[in-house]
This record gives structure tokens, sequence and C-alpha cells, in this order.
């Protein structure tokens, strides 16, 4: 009866928390407890691409580090999305559509303050395919994104004129999705917009940090960490998710 009770404690909106030791031994439960995701879960593996890792043309420090971590992580998961930054030659983000500009410069567009970055992942290149070691194998679909030419998309769900939708969050409503599991790169950018946009679109959020890695310029991971966690995204470790 009490160990029933406990049990009902111990579940979360969307992700099931279970004792490692099963039925019994009420002593070690919450201790034990990890998250196991649910049907409703989806994992979100964002961005894990060439031009993001060493020899791509936006190298994220550590990038390919995240891309072990996240093949284990996808066996818990019923529910995969992969992402992958789509953008077309010459876009609004490449600091070589602006004479004079220096790549990480800003400049204003439209919709507000755009850091220019090196040309990277363009459409149907190497750069742009997905990390050879990345092992999916039941990722359910691939959301590309940044592929208006004006209008750049760190997020998977809107644009960055923060109007135009990517189609992300009627596919997961419409599979029943309530809480999603952020991972890749980058943390201060892609998965955190990502991340940010999820929890305004009513689905509970956690990031996963450490199969995540950061550009951190001019101290946007910590800004990064801060917002996210401003709008009710959780942080938790690999570790803290119950394996297959
Ligand atoms: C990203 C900068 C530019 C990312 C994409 O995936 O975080 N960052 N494009
Ligand atoms: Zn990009």
């Amino acid at each position: 009866m009490q160990f029933t009770h406990r049990r009902t404690l111990l579940k979360t909106a969307g992700a099931g928390l279970v004792g490692s030791l099963g039925l019994g031994l009420i002593g070690n439960v919450f201790a034990a407890a990890k998250i196991k995701p649910a049907g409703s879960s989806a994992l979100i593996v964002v961005d894990v691409q060439n031009c993001f890792v060493d020899g791509g043309t936006l190298p994220v420090s550590k990038g390919a580090e995240v891309v072990p971590i996240i093949n284990k992580l996808a066996g818990a998961f019923e529910n995969i999305v992969v992402t992958q930054d789509w953008h077309t030659q010459g876009h609004a983000s490449f600091a070589t559509s602006y004479p004079g500009k220096k790549v990480f410069e800003t400049t204003k567009l439209s919709y507000g303050t755009q850091v220019l970055w090196p040309d990277h992942c363009v459409q149907g290149t190497d750069d742009a395919a997905l990390h050879k070691d990345l092992k999916l194998p039941t990722a359910q679909v691939i959301v590309r994104k940044g592929y208006h030419k004006a209008v750049d998309s760190y997020s998977a769900f809107e644009e960055a004129d923060h109007k135009t939708a990517t189609g992300l969050a009627g596919y997961l409503k419409q599979r029943g999705i309530k809480t999603v599991f952020v991972t890749g790169l980058a943390t201060d950018f892609c998965v955190a917009w990502t991340a940010m946009d999820a929890r305004k679109l009513g689905f509970e959020v956690y990031v996963i940090e450490d199969a995540t890695r950061a550009i951190d310029l001019n101290g946007s991971l910590a800004a990064a960490w801060k917002a996210m966690s401003a709008k009710g995204v959780k942080r938790i470790q690999s570790g803290d998710i119950a394996s297959a």
C-alpha cells in the first residue's frame, strides 16, 4: 500500500520515474530513481551534422563527443526526431552575404539581430550531412530548417521571423507527444531555441546537457541556460535517463 503510494508520488507528467530496483526495497527507490521516457516522449537530436564538428565549416568545440551519448540514449526512446540545419547558398545568416562584414559579427535583419556565421550546412553538401557515426535507425522524421534564404532558423519549431512554422509542433502534437528531450548542437543556439520554443508550444522540456556542446560566443552559453531555465526547461544529464 505504502509502496503504491510512493510510486504514484514519483510520477511526473509525461516521463515516468522508476526505481531501478523495481519491486520492493522501498528505501532505495528515491536514490535510484531515473527518468523512463514514456510513449508520449520524443528525443530531439538537433543538428549533429558534419558542419558542426571538427573538419566542418562551423565546428563546435568537442561537438563529436555527443554522438556516442546520443546513440546510447536513442535506445530508451520510442520516438526520435532528427534535425538538420539546411541553408541555401548565399544565406542571410552567412557573413559572406554582407560585403565588409566578418564572421561572428551581427547585423540587423527585418526580424531582429542576426549573428553572421561562416558559410555552413549548405543544402545537399557533405558538410550538411548527418555525422557518419550517428546511429539512429529508429528515428521517424528528419526536420530540415533554415532553408528560406532570407530567414535563419535556429529553432526546429519556428523560423527566426517568429512567424513561419516548420511543422514540427503539429507533427508531435498529432502523434500525442507531450514531452521532449533535446540533445545535439549547439547548446546555446539551435538546442536552446528549440527547447524554448517547445516550452512556448506547451511541451514539457528537458535538455540533456552532456548530450550537447556549445559555441559559447560572448557568454552565449550561460545566457542560454539562464533563458531556458526561466522558461521552465529542465536541465538533466544522460545518466538521469533509464537505459532501454
Ligand atoms: C547553429 C549557428 C548557426 C546550431 C546553426 O545548430 O546551433 N548555430 N546555425
Ligand atoms: Zn545555421
